[in-house]
């Protein structure tokens, strides 16, 4: 009894504390540090953008970024989607996490970025975000897949804030896609930043059969092999 009582529950911590979390801060690899002394600032790259952000054009990879199998900037071809920002460029809000993020209205936009994600039957997945708009121009469409969408307008406002998905049970495994984009263009900034996607094994799903079958009947086995010997 007291053997069999255990397997299970270490299988039970096992399950509840499998929290796992992916985070996108949009740090440019090799890109400038503040505060870093004798650092030039000197991004390069499609549309490279002047002293304080980088344009990233739709379609683009930027190495790092944007990269292929990661996030596709999307948006008007042959135009920038999004720009990659540094905390200093004018007028806007310091960033978190880092000292870069991502401005949806690019230039001039609209932009965008996404990329695909696998969700698993199972598992919770909660999205987080920050996001600001330096005026009521524009709006933040979220959507990942049709299993979560919303589009952010008058709770945004030019500071960073949090925003969440809450808690989100996929009904089968998937790949579907997260994106981030405004529809608006122009010369306002919509920021992007600390994208982060956790997940967790629901606590209030089905008993996962397959660790709990092995455990069962390993307890089984054994008790079996008691049985034998007891009558031996
Ligand atoms: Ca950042
Ligand atoms: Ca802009």
């Amino acid at each position: 009894m007291s053997k069999r009582t255990f397997g299970i529950v270490i299988v039970g911590v096992a399950m509840v504390t499998g929290a796992q979390a992916q985070v996108w801060d949009f740090e440019r690899a090799n890109g400038y540090k503040v505060g870093e002394a004798g650092d030039a600032f000197a991004w390069t790259g499609t549309g490279g953008g002047g002293s304080a952000y980088l344009k990233v054009d739709a379609g683009s990879s930027e190495a790092g970024l944007f990269t292929a199998g990661g996030w596709t900037v999307t948006g008007t071809t042959g135009q920038t989607g999004v720009d990659l920002v540094k905390d200093s460029w004018s007028g806007t809000p310091n960033s978190q996490p880092g000292d870069q993020w991502v401005d949806l209205a690019g230039s001039p936009g609209p932009g965008g970025i996404s990329r695909t994600v696998k969700l698993f039957k199972g598992n919770q997945y909660k999205l987080t975000w920050d996001s600001f708009r330096s005026n009521s121009a524009y709006a933040v469409d979220v959507a990942l897949g049709s299993l979560f969408t919303t589009s952010l307008t008058t709770a945004l406002d030019n500071t960073w804030q949090n925003f969440s998905s809450g808690w989100i049970t996929p009904v089968s495994s998937m790949e579907i896609m997260l994106t981030f984009a405004t529809p608006q263009g122009g010369s306002g900034n919509v920021g992007l930043d600390n994208v982060n996607l956790t997940s967790q094994i629901d606590p209030n799903a089905d008993p996962v059969p397959e660790p709990f079958t092995l455990a069962l009947g390993a307890a089984g086995l054994l008790a079996a092999a008691r049985r034998r010997r007891n009558r031996a």
